[in-house]
């Protein structure tokens, strides 16, 4: 019995070596340990030795059998840790590698410029407002002097959504809701979308704007001037002057068109200022008196100047876009040319 087994555990150890997967082991343990295995069978050959010997030969059996067993497990568990360790390897995932870039948008060149004003004249102290788009007549006309029947009705063609409520021709309706609801001294900025029925290279039936305010005593024509210079000099060089042209708007008086000096050519004369040496970049003017006064400002105390500047307009000149459709279009190879 003692050399069956000792031939017994020869053979297992040497099999063992075989075996290095599931199936392998399946079948490993078929051979010793199952019901008709070699392992298993040597319990069976118990009955044909001798009754005397039955005691030692039974313990050799066993010891057999749980080193078999030891083997069998020992086995079993280095290939779960091989498995594993593959799978560890197959399903690995490099940290290291940079990952995959979204793309990202780009500020449209109308918020930049927009962003960029209101930041200079936030600097400055002044607030924002906005306004509703869809106005009243009173707040879009009336109360910025521009009675029914007024021939400057004429300047801008309103889009009307009913009688008496037009899409706004301008943000200033929102400066006469600050100036009913706030007392002097006031500083405020309203940027939004504005329409007209206009439409050229140069001019969409909606545009952007940005209106400022600033109502105090003693606000004088200089003070508009030297704030305007600021503004320009911010936006377009230090060496920026600005000229103050005489002009007409039934809510200012007296009105100024403002141009700059020509940052492309200093001057010189160039396309872009239409060789005259001067852009012209908005329009401003001292708060009529008549506006003050349909707001409950009492226009012997206080005083004010007010500007309205277009936004596509300033984008143009600084970013050289030659057509404002441009900037509606949202054609991409436009768009991407504005990524910081
Ligand atoms: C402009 C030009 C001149 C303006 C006037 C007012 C208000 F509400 F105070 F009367 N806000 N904005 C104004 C003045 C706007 O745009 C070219």
């Amino acid at each position: 019995m003692e050399e069956k087994i000792n031939a017994l555990r020869a053979e297992l150890e040497a099999d063992r070596a075989s075996v290095h997967n599931k199936e392998e082991l399946s079948a490993f343990w078929q051979k010793y340990l199952s019901k008709n295995g070699s392992v298993t069978g040597l319990t069976k050959s118990l009955r044909d030795v001798p009754k005397e010997d039955r005691p030692a030969a039974g313990k050799l059996i066993n010891a057999c059998k749980v080193w078999a067993e030891e083997q069998y497990q020992a086995l079993s568990d280095e290939i779960d840790a091989a498995e594993l360790a593959a799978r560890n390897k197959a399903e690995a995932i490099d940290i290291t590698l940079p990952a995959v870039r979204r793309p990202v948008g780009s500020l449209h060149p109308i918020t930049l410029v927009k962003n960029q004003i209101v930041d200079i004249f936030a600097g400055m102290g002044f607030d924002v407002f906005d306004g509703p788009e869809i106005e009243d007549d009173d707040h879009n006309f009336t109360r910025l002097n521009v009675p029914k029947n007024h021939p400057a009705r004429d300047m801008q063609d309103t889009f009307y959504v009913a009688p008496d409520i037009e899409l706004r021709t301008q943000t200033s309706g929102g400066q006469i809701r600050v100036m009913d609801q706030q007392k002097p001294p006031i500083k405020v900025l309203s940027p939004g979308r504005v329409f007209r029925s206009d439409s050229d290279a140069t001019h969409s039936p909606m545009f952007h704007q940005m209106e400022g305010l600033v109502v105090d005593r003693g606000i004088t024509l200089c003070d508009l001037q030297g704030m305007l210079d600021k503004f320009v000099q911010a936006m377009f060089g230090p060496e920026v002057k600005t000229r103050l042209r005489p002009s007409y708007f039934p809510f200012t008086e007296p009105s100024v068109e403002v141009d700059v000096f020509c940052f492309e050519c200093g001057g010189k004369g160039c396309p872009l200022c239409k060789h005259s040496g001067w852009i012209e970049v908005l329009g401003a003017g001292m708060v009529h008196q008549n506006v003050l006064r349909n707001c409950g400002i009492d226009p012997e105390v206080y005083s004010g100047f007010a500007f309205g500047i277009g936004i596509e307009r300033i984008a143009m000149l600084k970013y050289g876009i030659n057509n404002i459709g441009l900037m509606f279009e949202n054609d991409l190879r436009f768009l991407k040319q504005f990524q910081d």
